[in-house]
């Protein structure tokens, strides 16, 4: 069988590299190992930065997000009693879309399989690439429902698997450097069946960890519990949870936390990685499947679809017979890559500071909060990392 592209993995990433193919009639298969029920649910991020929805917007992707999307303009920081808002878009003239990255992908599978009538591919197992390296690679994998083995033979593949896909590991290892880092810290990440409990994202600094309530849907709000890495989410009790968000994230004049049932409860050992390059021979990879940001600032999912818009454009020019674009792919990607993880690693100390036992850290911490609230250029630097870098798209 044959495909100009063949993209494995249909997350954020993939879905959109499958609708901008599909819209410029270049041919592509999307394949995913889980069902598309599967997809639509599993909840994960929930904050799409202005730049990539106005990009989702120019390639017919951000009706639905445009319509039901909230957008946030200010957060709120509490540290040693004191509430602190910090109005974003004051500053920038730029605002938040809250949107759960269950209803983008929904989204995405609707316009691509269902609008476009993209060739999507569910269920697969033990998918496998072969021949990077040479003018024609193809991509193998195995029928979920059928069991038969099947062969796609392709121009190009593109590696949209996430953080646990096979795509990355099918780099030569001495061909590739994967630089990480790892925070030494878990977050409890919890979704509760409540409302919101404030109408924009709070951020508690407490000497007994960070606190985050990141408002996702009417119905549905999220929850951050700094915790040790690798805890047992089952050791945190409706109570516990509930006494700690109440604790951690206190504040004079604040109002009492909406609680409810915590129907996800899940803890992420916080860890960050890059690689470069991000391609080898035929083989681009974009969003989770070439790096992973801790969720500090709610950059991965920002970060996948900035990959994704660059790559299917790549490849559109490409067919076109431009192929500039992916030979400069790798490189325009990982600037913003590496601009997100240092804003990311920075707010990281903010958050994690008061925390660490280390009086000097907290001393320090505290001194980058109150610049926020004291230097209009520092505030304003912060806001323009926070809302994502307006550059390019
Ligand atoms: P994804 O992981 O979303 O998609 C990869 C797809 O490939 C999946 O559908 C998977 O099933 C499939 N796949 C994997 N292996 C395969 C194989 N071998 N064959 C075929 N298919 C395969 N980011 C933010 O910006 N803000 C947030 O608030 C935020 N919160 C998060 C909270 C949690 C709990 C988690 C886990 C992540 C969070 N993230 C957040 C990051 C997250 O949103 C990712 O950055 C985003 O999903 C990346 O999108 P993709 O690169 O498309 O990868």
């Amino acid at each position: 069988e044959r495909s100009s592209v063949v993209v494995v993995g249909a997350g954020p990433a993939g879905l959109t590299v499958g609708n901008i193919l599909r819209a410029a009639g270049v041919d592509c298969v999307v394949l995913e190992c889980e069902s598309r029920t599967f997809i639509e649910r599993r909840p994960r991020a929930g904050v799409i930065e202005e730049w990539a929805v106005r990009a989702l917007d120019r390639r017919g992707l951000a009706a639905r997000l445009l319509k039901h999307a909230e957008r946030h303009t200010a957060c709120e920081f509490r540290f040693a009693g004191e509430r602190h808002r910090f109005g974003y878009t004051e500053l920038t003239g730029h605002h938040h879309f809250v949107y759960p990255q269950p209803l983008l992908v929904t989204d995405l599978v609707r316009e691509y399989a269902d609008v476009r009538g993209g060739d999507i591919r569910f269920g697969v197992r033990d998918v496998r690439l072969h021949d990077l390296e040479g003018e024609r690679p193809s991509v193998s994998y195995t029928c979920g429902d059928t069991g038969q083995r099947r062969v796609l033979h392709c121009e190009f593949v593109v590696g949209c698997d996430g953080a646990r896909g096979v795509t990355r590991e099918a780099i030569p290892a001495g061909r590739v450097r994967v630089a990480r880092h790892d925070y030494g810290i878990g977050w409890l990440a919890l979704l509760a069946q409540a409302p919101p409990s404030a109408d924009r994202v709070l951020f508690g600094m407490h000497e007994e960890g960070f606190a985050g309530q990141m408002p996702r849907s009417p119905e549905v709000t999220r929850y951050y519990l700094q915790c040790p890495p690798g805890d047992d989410p089952e050791g945190w009790s409706h109570e516990r949870v509930w006494t700690q968000l109440r604790r951690r994230l206190a504040a004079e004049g604040a109002a009492p936390l909406a609680e409810g049932e915590l129907i996800e409860k899940r803890v992420l050992d916080m860890h960050d990685y890059v690689t470069e390059p991000m391609t080898y021979g035929r083989l681009f990879l974009a969003g989770d499947a070439a790096h992973l940001v801790a969720p500090i600032a709610a950059k991965g999912l920002n970060l996948a679809l900035h990959d994704a818009f660059l790559l299917a454009d790549a490849l559109v020019a490409h067919a076109a017979g431009d192929s500039s674009g992916l030979e400069g792919y790798g490189e325009a990607c990982l600037r913003r890559v590496w601009d997100y993880q240092e804003f990311s690693q920075w707010l990281s100390e903010v958050y994690h500071g008061a925390s660490a036992g280390d009086p000097f850290r907290t001393g320090t911490t505290l001194a980058r909060l109150r610049r926020l609230f004291t230097s209009r250029a520092a505030a304003t630097a912060f806001a323009e990392q926070y809302l994502g870098a307006a550059e390019g798209y």
